[in-house]
């Protein structure tokens, strides 16, 4: 048995714990760039996998990959995410013990991709009942259709994904998957409006005109062009060369047939896409300060494609009611806010339709049979990576808070906790330092204090609150913390490139300049009254669904969109701390999208503020296996005469558990004993243990067997 742990590989080193000058940031990213250059993109730390995104496809992900890595000791492979994979199934399946998967890194590091791989692993390894093969088919599927509608190219990715997601697989005590559940966070609507240069929509919107057939288009009133449509025109005009529109959308369409959507409610759903196109030409006219529509028939095609009256759905969009305490008003509204309130209506119709797909995803995926003890459950979590661009909003703050809370778990469960477990169990041991962002996280979401509570305040608050009084209050509060940067405090050189209108952060990752533009707008997400009720009576079953009516008559104000998105992030994080974590961290090599660049400073940055340095230095001033003393006693005492076949002397299983491995040859170097624990240094010193017990328990089984014959 080749054990990868002391086995040099064809370039470097498969675990950096083998790192020789484990101390040097330079040795550090000359393994990752060596192996990256022979195509070996994967290397631990520890348990811990880092994965350096290729950029091009490598054979390493065959159904015989599969096997090869199927039920094997961690360390014997070279490492792989399958490897991870089998390490967290196994445990999920033999030790009951809930599972989660962590998937992190910036936009385009490859954290989604990881994530598919996973799930094909999981797949193609268990269970091969008819049954679950339904289950399996359509958590596979599930993929295709929530990124079509949920992921984007951006100026970082061509496949970005604009929202975040946490998929819960359940299988039964057999490890056969029969079930699943999507949690979806913050879908990132406004681009549905617009996008930035060099940006696109929603991959949907151009897979339903360049896939759609000839009848299809027409029923829904479409032309192939895209620059027929205002909501498309802002950003890459035409085709991007590694996506192919149409392929993917017969591939969407084949997955929503596999997922048991109806005909109807296929029809339905491209029915409401193509809505929001035609929505965004509709054009105004302003009558002596009121808006008029001035594109009757556009009004017309929408209210059809969603079962709504075309004059209830235009007086709508250039109307408001306000129900002040019973007294009803309509005003009409000027051109302003009608374009405003045209484009609140395709970013609600869109965001909604978007978390109705994933409920109607999680009623097909629900566990038919509940055989499965409760916490027979893996967790993947693959969410929008953090992001800097040049001009970054509020979408881009809240993408980022999700990776500082990511990163403040990961603290947590690896370097914060294994470092208590030390202390608890009374291990010498010399501290490592480490940056904890909780002071960032503080810093946005503490309660009275923290940016989102002042935004939310100032959401709320009665007179005219406008994005600059935001940014006077957030200056007024937090000029002084170490992680806010605000215009009259920067130093000149940072003055020159921040505008009035901005305040920069200092996260964990890097330094964001943020434009406070759109923030109160954006929080507090309003969509004016008319335009719910219209559609609240939609002839559209999935309109209706999503704008309920009860939601006209509640009385209480709507929560704010951040504070919705952080007490989401706060059940997550909840969620995740009670499972057993693997951590898989994605780095990306270029900026360029392009296979075989390597970029030193770039991975350098990204590897410093992962924390993979101090990551390593806990690791390797630690111990690989700990087992608390009545398992590690009761597994292998059949290894020492003191112990066998039952230890029964002084001190208890401590004591025991001290002469079985002084029978057993560790040396002081191999191992310590703590307070209710022993810890084992290497993985290699268990490893030979195992043998020798599975070697042992061969012996027992024969001279029992022999036993019996002879009798
Ligand atoms: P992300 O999920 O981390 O970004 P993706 O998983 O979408 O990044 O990866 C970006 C692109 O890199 C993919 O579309 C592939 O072309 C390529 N890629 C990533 N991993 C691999 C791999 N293992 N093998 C081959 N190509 C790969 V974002 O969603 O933007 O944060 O919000
Ligand atoms: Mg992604």
């Amino acid at each position: 048995m080749e054990t990868g742990l002391h086995e040099r590989d064809r370039a470097g080193v498969q675990d950096f714990v083998l790192l020789e000058n484990y101390e040097s940031e330079d040795a550090f990213i000359g393994n990752l760039k060596k192996r990256f250059q022979e195509n070996l993109i994967y290397t631990y730390i520890g348990q811990v996998l880092i994965s350096v995104n290729p950029y091009k496809q490598l054979p390493i992900y065959s159904d015989a990959h599969i096997k090869e890595y199927r039920n094997k000791h961690f360390y014997e492979m070279p490492p792989h995410i399958f490897a991870v994979t089998d390490n967290a199934f196994r445990s999920l399946i033999e030790e009951n013990r809930g599972q989660c998967v962590l998937i992190s890194g910036e936009s385009g590091s490859g954290k989604t991709e990881a994530s598919k791989k996973v799930l094909q692993y999981i797949a193609a390894c268990s269970g091969h009942q008819t049954t679950v093969e339904g289950v399996k088919d359509k958590l596979l599927k599930s993929n295709p259709v929530l990124e079509a509608f949920g992921n984007a190219k951006t100026n970082r990715n061509d496949n970005s994904s604009r929202f975040g997601k946490y998929m819960d697989i359940q299988f039964d005590y057999k490890g056969a998957p029969i079930g699943g559940n999507i949690l979806n966070y913050l879908l990132e609507k406004s681009r549905v409006v617009a996008q930035m240069g060099g940006e696109r929509n929603f991959h949907i919107f151009y897979q339903l005109l360049a896939g759609a057939d000839a009848t299809l288009l027409q029923e829904l009133h479409l032309e192939r062009t895209l620059d027929s449509y205002n909501y498309l025109t802002d950003g890459v005009k035409g085709s991007v060369g590694s996506i192919n529109d149409a392929d993917n959308f017969k591939q969407v369409q084949q997955a929503l047939s596999v997922i048991d959507f109806s005909a109807e409610e296929q029809r339905e759903i491209f029915a409401i896409v193509a809505s929001i196109l035609h929505l965004g030409n509709i054009a105004f006219n302003e009558v002596e300060g009121n808006a008029q529509v001035n594109s009757r028939d556009l009004v017309v095609t929408v209210s059809r494609l969603l079962g709504v009256n075309a004059s209830e759905l235009g007086a709508a969009l250039t109307h408001r009611t306000i129900d002040a305490r019973g007294d009803v008003v309509t005003s009409p509204l000027n051109h302003e806010l009608a374009i405003y309130a045209r484009d609140a209506l395709a970013k609600a119709v869109y965001d909604r339709l978007f978390s109705w797909l994933v409920q109607r995803l999680n009623i097909s995926l629900q566990a038919k049979e509940t055989r499965g003890a409760r916490n027979n459950v893996m967790g993947i979590l693959d969410i929008y990576g953090f992001e800097i661009f040049k001009r970054n909003n509020f979408e881009q703050f809240c993408i980022n808070f999700c990776n500082e809370k990511l990163q403040q778990l990961f603290i947590e469960l690896t370097l914060k906790s294994e470092q208590d477990e030390y202390r608890r169990e009374g291990i010498e041991w010399i501290p490592v330092e480490y940056f904890d962002n909780k002071v960032i996280c503080n810093l946005i979401e503490e309660k009275h204090k923290g940016i989102i509570s002042i935004l939310d305040e100032e959401c709320l608050r009665p007179g005219e609150p406008t994005d600059r009084t935001f940014l006077e209050k957030l200056t007024q509060k937090l000029a002084d913390h170490h992680h806010y940067v605000c215009h009259e405090k920067a130093p000149i050189q940072v003055q020159k490139v921040m505008g009035r209108d901005e305040f920069r952060l200092v996260h964990y990752a890097g330094e964001v300049t943020y434009t406070v533009n759109g923030f109160l707008d954006k929080n507090n997400d309003l969509l004016f009254r008319d335009l719910k009720e219209t559609l609240s009576k939609a002839g559209n079953n999935i309109v209706r669904s999503c704008f309920p009516e009860q939601e006209l008559r509640s009385k209480k104000r709507p929560e704010t969109a951040i504070t919705q998105f952080k007490s989401s992030l706060n059940n997550l994080m909840d969620i995740l701390m009670c499972k057993e974590p693997s951590y898989i961290r994605c780095i990306k090599p270029n900026d360029l999208q392009s296979p075989g660049i390597f970029d030193d400073q770039l991975v350098l940055h990204q590897v410093k503020y992962l924390g993979l340095m101090e990551n390593l230095r806990v690791r390797r001033a630690g111990f690989a296996y700990r087992r608390s003393y009545e398992l590690f006693l009761e597994r292998y005492k059949c290894l020492s005469k003191s112990t066998w076949p039952n230890y029964k002397g002084a001190g208890g299983a401590k004591a025991g558990v001290q002469l079985l491995v002084k029978d057993l040859g560790y040396n002081s170097e191999q191992f310590k004993l703590g307070e209710t624990k022993l810890f084992i240094r290497w993985p290699r010193t268990l490893f030979d243990t195992e043998d020798a017990y599975q070697a042992k328990k061969h012996d027992i089984a024969a001279i029992i067997q022999a036993h019996w014959k002879g009798l």
